[in-house]
Order: C-alpha cells, then structure tokens, then sequence
C-alpha cells in the first residue's frame, strides 16, 4: 500500500511516515506547497486545498491542515495558526497569555482524495499552554504545547513521544481506519 501525502512541511512528513510504516503502509511525500484560503474552519481550509488540488492531481492523494484553538482567546489563532506563527509567533502567544486561562487544543483535518470525492477526518488533541517555550525537538508551536496528563511540551518529544498522543496521529488512524486504501 502506498498514500501520496501532499505537504511542504517535512516535520509533519515524518511524523506521518512513521506511523504508517509501524502499519505495513508506505507513504509518498509530494514535497510542494499550495495556496490556502482564509476561511473560519481548518476544514474548509482542508477540504478547499484538497478540492482545488484534484483539478490538477488525478491520482489519490491526501493533505492536512492543522490549527492552534486557545480557549481564552476564543479559538485563537486557529485557521490563522501559520500567518500568527509567522508573525507574532510563539514568544507573541505566550505574551497574549499573562493571566490568562491557558488550555488549548490542537485540531487536524486530513481531507484525502480517492480519485472520485474528498473525504475529511479529524484528530483533536487537548492541554495547556506553556509558561515558557520549551524543547527543541518538532516544529512550530510544539515548544509552548503541553498535551493533558504529560509534564513536557511537545517540543521536549521525539517523534515516537508525539505520535502516541497527536492530534495528526488520530486524525491518521480515523483516516486508515475507515478506508480501503488499494494500491
Ligand atoms: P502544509 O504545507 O502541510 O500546509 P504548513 O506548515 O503550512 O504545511 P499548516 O498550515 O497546517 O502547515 O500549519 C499551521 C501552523 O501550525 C504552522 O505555523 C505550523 O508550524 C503549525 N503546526 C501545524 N502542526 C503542528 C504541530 O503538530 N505542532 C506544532 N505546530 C504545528
């Protein structure tokens, strides 16, 4: 079994592939970007990317797009997660969050392709922000991330660490879960 995987972010690439070769699965990685629209959900932002880019990919693929949701900030940055990581970033985050509630959640929507239709599946994973950025391991917002029930941040995981609680790796099991991937 072999899934094409359609994103610029080799950290997300890897997460991914790991995964999937514990489960017999190989994985492609189509190493291009693609433009996003600016939309209130991750998944039409998800759905909308995959939708726009079976215009031009007529074999199956699959894509993902993932948000921050801080609950005191009201969901904050969540489909803006890119352009506030770039911008603000995560010293700017955590600045925002001086006496506030920390807890937050990450949000993955994985729309795949099968050659017909868009079929999305979402993976969510809960805890709390950080006092301090934390961590080298990973990428963009995992140094200020503590998943519920751990003491480190993301930023303080391997691979193996994050992928057994990560909201991309239950987005990825309801995904292989709930469909006949052929070859
Ligand atoms: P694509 O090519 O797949 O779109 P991207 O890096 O642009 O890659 P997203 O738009 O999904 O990915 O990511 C939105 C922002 O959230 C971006 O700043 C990422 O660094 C960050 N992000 C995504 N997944 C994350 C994770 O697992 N841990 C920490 N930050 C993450």
């Amino acid at each position: 079994m072999k899934l094409q995987f359609i994103t610029s972010n080799m950290h997300k690439f890897n997460e991914i592939s790991a995964y999937l070769k514990e489960s017999g699965i190989e994985c492609q990685w189509v190493k291009r970007t693609y433009e996003e629209i600016q939309a209130e959900t991750t998944e039409e932002v998800s759905v909308d990317s995959a939708r726009k880019l079976s215009g031009e990919i007529s074999q199956k693929f699959f894509l993902e797009d993932t948000g921050l949701y801080i609950q005191s900030l009201k969901g904050f940055p969540g489909p803006y997660s890119s352009y506030v990581f770039k911008t603000i970033g995560n010293q700017g985050i955590l600045d925002l969050l001086l006496n506030k509630e920390r807890a937050a959640y990450f949000l993955t929507v994985i729309s795949y392709f099968n050659g017909k239709e868009i079929l999305t599946f979402s993976g969510k994973e809960q805890g709390t922000i950080s006092m301090e950025e934390r961590g080298r391991t990973g990428f963009g917002y995992d140094p200020i991330f503590i998943p519920s029930g751990c003491e480190k941040t993301l930023g303080e995981m391997s691979i193996g660490e994050k992928n057994k609680h990560s909201h991309r790796i239950k987005a990825l099991e309801n995904f292989i879960d709930s469909v006949e991937i052929e070859d």
